[in-house]
């Protein structure tokens, strides 16, 4: 996989969104973010017909920029729609089991602790994701921050292994993240309720690694 996919990841269900959330993504995929996942969960999500539909209308748009498009947790969504990727968690479908049934997709995992790390990659990820790092709005079942401590740490124990951090993350602290190891920053809040999404995406693409 492509590590400069992860660069500026964002991630959105419609709850999420206090305006019309094809137009978010749309204006955000203007702006350049490098990879898209869908996370339509909790409360007041879409399901049924209604959430395959607007799937289908994110991947189209995602598929006029040429940006992966990535769902989470759903696999048999994700096999339907051929999407590009997927992203579980720790408590969704067996790693190895769909690593089988998704050749070629690209596969992120969120990891907690070294033994998910490692688990993650011996079971055929090609990226994990690492946070919450700073507090969160946008996940109410989410651990308490990690900070950057986990993440330096993860990234000394896999020096070259993709990784992404999420939670909390903003314009102001996206460099300290990447110098704390990460190849890209993913982001809800910060997006979905910019006044500017352009600018945000352009300042969040901006933000470098500190050495
Ligand atoms: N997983 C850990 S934190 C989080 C997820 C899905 C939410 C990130 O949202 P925000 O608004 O960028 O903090
Ligand atoms: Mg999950």
């Amino acid at each position: 996989m492509n590590y400069n996919i992860l660069s500026v990841y964002f991630i959105m269900g419609t709850m999420n969104c206090t305006k019309d959330p094809l137009k978010i993504l749309e204006e955000a995929l203007e702006a350049g973010i490098t990879c898209f996942q869908l996370r339509e969960k909790g409360e007041g999500a879409l399901t049924g017909s209604v959430y395959e539909e607007f799937a289908r209308a994110c991947q189209k748009m995602c598929l006029a920029y040429q940006v992966p498009f990535i769902i989470n947790d759903d696999v048999e969504l994700a096999l339907k729609l051929d999407a590009d990727g997927i992203h579980i968690g720790q408590e969704d479908l067996a790693l190895s089991t769909f690593r089988k049934q998704a050749k070629g997709k690209i596969i992120g995992v969120s990891v907690h602790n070294s033994r998910e790390m490692e688990q993650a990659i011996l079971s055929g990820a090609d990226y994990v994701g690492i946070g919450p790092i700073y507090k969160t709005q946008s996940k109410k079942d989410a651990k308490p921050p990690a900070g950057l401590h986990f993440l330096k740490a993860m990234r000394k124990q896999c020096s070259n292994f993709p990784i992404v951090g999420i939670g909390g993350i903003t314009e102001e602290n996206a460099s300290e993240v990447r110098s704390s190891g990460a190849d890209g920053v993913s982001v809800i809040s910060v997006i979905c309720h910019s006044k500017d999404i352009g600018q945000t995406v352009k300042n969040l693409l901006l933000t470098k690694k500190i050495n």
